[in-house]
């Protein structure tokens, strides 16, 4: 398919899905403001509109609490209750969240997302610098999004070694991830009965988690909102530390570094902490024996033995160790994921686990923010024909679809709803003019590994 029209095609599905505020993921799905998909909706927007990609943000933001946190969806209020399950009712944020400072003014879930937006704010920023500026976009949300970062190191590091836990699986943005059937095995389901899952009448069931699964997603939600949201530790009972979520944390540090330079700030703190994290990360998540991070449950203090693309994630970040990034590339490419060799884009979970299916939600599709993430992780650490491959394939895969929510990884069959904005998003930057020998220049400018020969070895 030609990129024009792969371009142009995104294009709609942006403009169609925009409200004049922010962007839906979905106008049927999901009616309303994401918190992670608005990140990488930003990216994607910043060059068709640096405008636009500054308002999705900013009216993120808006309704970001007082104790910091970037609630994962924020509810519109002209949309019926009936059109998604778990609606503001079920939430209650603005009373049930009150002692930790959410809006007043505004509906909004309790839980959270990866935060994506730090490093999607300073993408944005480089869209178009000049009109940034005019806009004090960045002085303007610099602020929020330290104020976010500090929550989610300070009031989510349940751990006590300062990594952030999410206490829901919505928050990994992975939903139902095999990782976390661990953890939830633990928690009783609320009864079925006990609620309407409004994303059966627009998704097929087979692509969708089970009613099991939201039985526990309801019990977990509920349990945190009569808590008042509050994140004491030790009164989770599901706690996890997910090396995605972490190694976003860490390129939010990162991101907040270039930020406060380009605000005339000192970016020294924003870059301990980023080394620090990294060092923890690395301690506490690394395992030699899969060559890939792993998420640990905070309850159990265990380790969980189930591999996710969540754990390729950290290649994003600057400063592994050789071993550490030679590692992983050679899982990319080796059997459990097969980049390059038996997929067309990274599935969302490894493909020889138990709970591996090409069809349903977190538990193997391919995502395209995921693969979006693993292609900006190649190109940093110097692997960038095969790098180059997947950009083809992830605008291939994606217009294909019909910008598809996610794809059956071998294939690139379309499931899930289509005319899904960050599939859009992700097409768009990847499209963008330069933006791929900007980024080289970039990784090579700051003299980051090039692992090239490992790559070799990996094949
Ligand atoms: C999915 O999650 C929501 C709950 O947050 C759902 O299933 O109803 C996930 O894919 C999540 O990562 C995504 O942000 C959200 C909206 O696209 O949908």
């Amino acid at each position: 398919m030609a990129t024009s029209i792969a371009y142009s095609g995104a294009r709609r599905v942006l403009a169609q899905n925009w409200t004049g505020s922010s962007t839906v993921p979905s106008r049927t799905l999901y009616p309303h403001q994401w918190s992670w998909d608005s990140g990488f909706i930003a990216i994607g927007l910043r060059h068709l509109s640096p405008f636009r990609a500054q308002r999705e943000l900013e009216t993120l933001l808006a309704s970001q609490w007082e104790d910091g946190r970037i609630p994962h969806i924020v509810f519109n209020p002209a949309v019926p209750l009936t059109a998604y399950f778990p609606s503001p009712d079920f939430w209650r944020s603005s009373t049930a969240g009150s002692a930790a400072g959410a809006p007043a003014g505004a509906e909004t879930s309790g839980i959270v997302q990866p935060p994506i937006h730090a490093l999607a704010a300073w993408l944005v920023h480089q869209a178009d610098p000049a009109a940034s500026e005019r806009r004090g976009f960045l002085r303007r949300v610099y602020p929020r999004l330290v104020a976010w970062q500090r929550y989610l190191t300070e009031r989510r590091d349940l751990g006590g070694l300062g990594l952030a836990s999410i206490v829901h699986p919505w928050e990994s943005g992975m939903d139902n991830s095999p990782c976390w059937d661990p953890p939830l095995a633990r928690i009783e389901p609320a009864a079925s009965a006990s609620f309407h899952r409004a994303d059966l009448d627009h998704g097929c069931p087979a692509d969708r988690p089970t009613d099991l699964d939201y039985g526990r997603y309801v019990r977990l939600a509920e349990h945190y909102r009569d808590q008042g949201y509050a994140d004491d530790p030790g009164r989770q009972p599901f706690a996890v530390e997910d090396p995605g979520l972490n190694a976003l944390l860490i390129a939010a540090e990162h991101a907040l570094a270039e930020i406060a330079a380009e605000l005339g700030e000192d970016p020294a703190d924003h870059q301990v902490r980023a080394a620090q994290l990294t060092t923890t990360l690395l301690k506490r998540l690394w395992s030699p024996q899969e060559g890939m991070f792993l998420c640990r449950d905070v309850v159990a203090n265990e380790t969980i033995p189930e591999r996710s693309a969540a754990g390729l994630l950290p290649l994003i970040l600057p400063g592994l160790p050789d071993d550490v990034a030679r590692a992983l590339l050679r899982t990319a490419a080796g059997p459990r994921f097969g980049l390059g060799g038996t997929t067309r884009l990274v599935p969302s979970y490894d493909l020889a686990g138990k709970g591996f299916d090409p069809a349903r939600y977190w538990r193997g599709p391919a995502w395209f923010n995921v693969n979006w993430l693993v292609e900006r992780g190649l190109r940093r650490y110097g692997a960038d024909l095969q790098a180059d491959a997947l950009r083809h394939s992830l605008v291939r895969s994606a217009a294909g679809s019909g910008y598809a929510e996610y794809v059956d990884p071998f294939t690139g069959e379309a499931r899930g709803t289509r005319d899904f904005s960050w599939t859009a998003a992700v097409t768009v930057d990847l499209l963008a003019p330069g933006e791929r020998a900007r980024l080289r220049e970039e990784y090579t400018a700051s003299a980051h590994h090039s692992l090239r020969p490992a790559l070799q070895e990996a094949r």
